[in-house]
């Protein structure tokens, strides 16, 4: 079994490090740094991939791109059933959070991030934008109420790969006043795996994106 992760500085790929801390899989890494004045992947990762995109992983030879499939398909093959229940009341669940970060929340949360940087959005496309930050967030704020976590009471896969989005909303102040949110976020940065994968990969968002 060999597993290789393609890491770039300041992303998303630090949820396959946290990941595989998380089920102590061996694991290969190489590092990618963003280019300074344009923050994209350098021109080494196009040579892995053509999107060019983190993370990108490679196991037993098959090169993989999106973190969705990346985090099922590390799961079903080195992982167990806690982090990705399988009994018929948790499994849609599980499914629907796992692919719903990516899917549905990480554009709106992104593109509002990153918007100030850029000239900003503009009455009417800042406006759906804001809107839809707001219902996604209140989204997993209801979710997260009263649970540990989004699913069973117990970390997944669908937590691993919810964080990176509540670190990009925290820390470009979309975040807002939702308390339980906030503690769900700081349950998942307490975890030891959590913080080995911030040793390993450096910090998860670009300091500069909450200036
Ligand atoms: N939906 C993809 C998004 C991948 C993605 O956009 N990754 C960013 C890092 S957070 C990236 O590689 N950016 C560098 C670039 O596009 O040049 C996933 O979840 O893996």
């Amino acid at each position: 079994m060999s597993i290789v992760l393609h890491h770039l500085e300041y992303s998303r790929s630090t949820r396959v490090i946290w990941l595989l801390e998380e089920m102590g899989t061996p694991y290969e890494m190489v590092r990618h740094q963003r280019d300074p004045q344009t923050f994209r992947a350098p021109p080494g990762l196009a040579e892995v991939h053509p999107l060019s995109k983190a993370p990108t992983v490679i196991v037993d030879g098959h090169v993989m791109v999106e973190s969705g499939a990346i985090i099922e398909y590390l799961i079903e093959r080195f992982g167990s059933e806690t982090l990705a229940p399988a009994n018929a009341k948790d499994r849609p669940a599980y499914l629907e959070w796992l692919h719903f970060a990516e899917g549905t929340m990480a554009s709106p949360i992104i593109f509002s991030a990153l918007a100030p940087r850029f000239g900003g959005l503009g009455p009417m496309l800042g406006g759906f934008m804001g809107a839809e930050v707001t219902k996604l967030l209140d989204h997993v704020e209801r979710a997260v109420t009263g649970h540990d976590y989004l699913v069973g009471d117990r970390l997944s896969g669908a937590d691993i790969n919810m964080a990176y989005l509540l670190e990009v909303a925290t820390a470009s102040k979309q975040i807002g006043d939702r308390p339980h949110l906030i503690a769900y976020l700081e349950r998942l940065r307490a975890r030891p795996a959590y913080q080995k994968s911030i040793e390993i990969g450096g910090p998860m968002i670009f300091a500069a994106i909450s200036a």
